[in-house]
């Protein structure tokens, strides 16, 4: 590498031009770019990233400034075995988080960076989680080796010259390392997607007080390589919001206006690839009803001068799941990736544009699938692909179920007006939720604050494709959707969202639902058509909020009694609307005994005011 003075001409702040230089120095890239943030320097990028063979542009006319990439088979979601939380207290970390000594996890990540950036550029990437310039906006730098990063940075954060305005003018940031662990020797082809090894990959972040920071090595997709999302926004973001008393939340933000133009806003926390995305930016079946979205993934959330919950989508575009998007399920995010949008691991088609499973079109008569190999339309179903050219055999995969689009946020064509509003928007109701196919009701409200709080500990849901686990399709305890991304000690994580409660003023608590659009029958057939018909359940829960709603009571919550839910123009009949409202006392009696065993590896760090709900509910069940 020569000199990088030159290069690093922009950067002012003298601690952020050191980390940056001793950074380069052990890292030992070829060049180093400061990014701008610019769209000269995006296309510059990802026009690289063709040349080489590396992307594929889309057809300028059906996708304008579209990209398609296909990653490495081994490096395609999030990987939660290799993702750590370092702090010196192992307690702090907590028993659902890996965990290693900071000292030790420096060591061994410092080894891994030395030369890995060889033949390779860095790029500083400076950027904003939140509007430029909001006192709730949390500002980071990450250094990458990946252009592929850098691209999707562009669209999920606010990136470049103005994030690094501030931090020139001393505002702090949180630094996060990144590379893919492929260094290339002179004169060595690289790779499409490089990459490291499953054993060398780390997703590594640092919580003690004053240290916080991420480290990242050996994987380039998605939560695992784009720091501001899950690493920064979530496990970050959680424990500084547990500090500085607000909180960060995996949930998204939409507004809803009912017929006479009342608005709500709503956050709704779901596991990854459980429809946070199709609920934020829903069209409802329920006439007069109308969503509008302010985030799809994260929420960050303040008490308000005012004394409410205000919330805040730190970012600034989707990384939605491509498969399942459809004109059915979700028209506007089919609207917000036309343009500028780059796709992953999804199906290329002949004529230059994207395709994959359930998109609601026909399977292409030939495409490239996510591994690059040919695929054909299935002659049995045209919804499917094959690998064979006579169209005949199993269908398979031809986008991978975690294959994404990065589209801006502004994209979107039911964005909310205030969805960058430096102030955040005033919460009324939160949802909890999963992918539960028995048991749990279609809505359940909580009696106060703390029965919320306990629903939301008690979440669960089925195991998605978001995530390289050997657990897909299992039910596993998701509590609010943060096993992941929680970056401290789940029973303290409790211990905090009870603690919050008793912060926002008493008459503007946002009122907590626990939801379910994925019970089963006994066939394995969903039992409530979701997606737009969901508005059925948001317009019972504003009704709720008013006061105004027909409830029951029940050991578990308050319910909707049968009449309550809005029916009109809906193919669920009453009958199966009652099975999805009545309360299944045995079923119910297990599952609070398995969230109790889940508390047992808490010890006596969960909160007692949370124990006392999980004896309420039982006792309730019991009587
Ligand atoms: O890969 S991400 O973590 O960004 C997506 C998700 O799991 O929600
Ligand atoms: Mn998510």
């Amino acid at each position: 590498m020569s000199c990088c003075c030159k290069a690093l001409e922009k950067i002012t702040n003298p601690e952020l031009k050191a980390w940056v230089k001793e950074f380069a120095e052990h890292t030992t890239p070829e060049h180093i770019v400061v990014c701008d943030g610019s769209q000269e320097e995006f296309d510059r990028l990802a026009e690289g990233e063709v040349a080489r063979g590396s992307w594929v542009k889309l057809d300028p006319v059906k996708r304008p400034g579209c990209y398609l990439v296909r990653s490495h088979e081994s490096d395609v979601a999030r990987v939660e075995k290799r993702t750590y939380i370092c702090c010196k207290d192992k307690n702090n970390a907590g028993p659902t988080n890996n965990w290693m000594d900071p000292t030790e996890m420096r060591k061994i990540m410092w080894d891994l960076y030395a030369g890995c950036m060889k033949g390779r550029t860095l790029y500083v990437i400076p950027f904003s989680m939140g509007p430029i310039g909001s006192p709730l906006s949390k500002l980071g730098v990450e250094l990458t080796d990946s252009p592929y990063v850098v691209c999707n940075m562009r669209i999920m954060t606010r990136m470049g010259d103005a994030a690094l305005d501030l931090i020139n003018k001393g505002a702090e940031y949180i630094k996060c390392y990144h590379s893919v662990g492929a260094p290339l020797e002179p004169g060595q082809k690289d790779v499409a997607w490089p990459c490291a090894p499953m054993e060398k990959k780390y997703i590594t972040q640092f919580t003690d007080p004053g240290e916080e920071a991420i480290w990242s090595f050996g994987s380039g997709y998605g939560g695992n390589a784009l720091l501001g999302k899950k690493c920064f926004a979530l496990r970050i973001a959680s424990v500084l919001a547990r500090k500085e008393g607000w909180m960060a939340e995996h949930m998204l933000i939409l507004k809803l206006t009912n017929p006479e133009g009342k608005s709500y806003y709503v956050t709704a926390a779901f596991p990854s690839a459980c429809g946070k995305t199709n609920l934020a930016m829903m069209l409802p079946t329920l006439p007069g009803w109308k969503v509008e979205t302010c985030g799809d993934d994260i929420a960050w959330m303040h008490v308000g001068k005012d004394g409410a919950l205000h919330a805040i989508n730190p970012e600034n575009g989707f990384f939605g799941v491509a498969p399942g998007t459809s004109k059915i399920s979700n028209p506007n995010a089919l609207h917000a990736c036309e343009k500028n949008t780059i796709f992953t691991n999804v199906v290329l088609t002949d004529d230059g544009d994207v395709w994959w499973e359930d998109m609601g079109v026909p399977a292409p008569a030939h495409g490239i699938d996510w591994k690059g190999n040919d695929c054909y339309a299935s002659k049995d179903n045209p919804k499917k692909m094959v690998a064979s050219p006579d169209g005949t055999g199993e269908p398979i995969k031809a986008a991978h179920p975690n294959s994404r689009f990065t589209a801006p946020a502004v994209q979107c064509p039911v964005i909310a007006k205030e969805w960058e509003d430096p102030e955040g928007v005033p919460v009324s109701a939160i949802l909890f939720g999963g992918r539960r196919p028995s048991t749990i009701p279609l809505v359940n409200m909580a009696k106060d604050w703390a029965h919320g709080v306990y629903m939301g500990s008690a979440a669960g849901s089925e195991v998605t494709a978001a995530v390289i686990s050997d657990q897909i399709g299992q039910v596993r305890r998701d509590p609010m959707a943060m096993l992941p991304f929680c970056g401290y000690n789940m029973a303290d994580y409790f211990g905090h969202w009870l603690e919050m409660g008793k912060k926002i003023a008493a008459d503007k608590l946002p009122k907590i639902f626990f939801v379910n659009w994925f019970r089963k029958d006994a066939d394995g057939h969903f039992m409530w058509p979701g997606f737009g018909d969901n508005s059925r359940v948001l317009k019972w829960a504003c009704e709720a909020i008013e006061g105004k709603a027909k409830t029951k009571d029940t050991p578990i919550g308050i319910m909707p009694t049968d009449d309550a839910i809005d029916l009109t123009g809906c193919e669920t009949t009453p009958e199966t609307l009652h099975e999805l409202l009545t309360v299944d006392i045995e079923g119910w009696k297990k599952e609070v005994a398995g969230v109790k065993e889940s508390w047992e590896k808490f010890g006596d760090r969960i909160p007692a005011e949370l124990r006392a709900k999980l004896d309420e509910i039982t006792a309730a069940l019991n009587k």
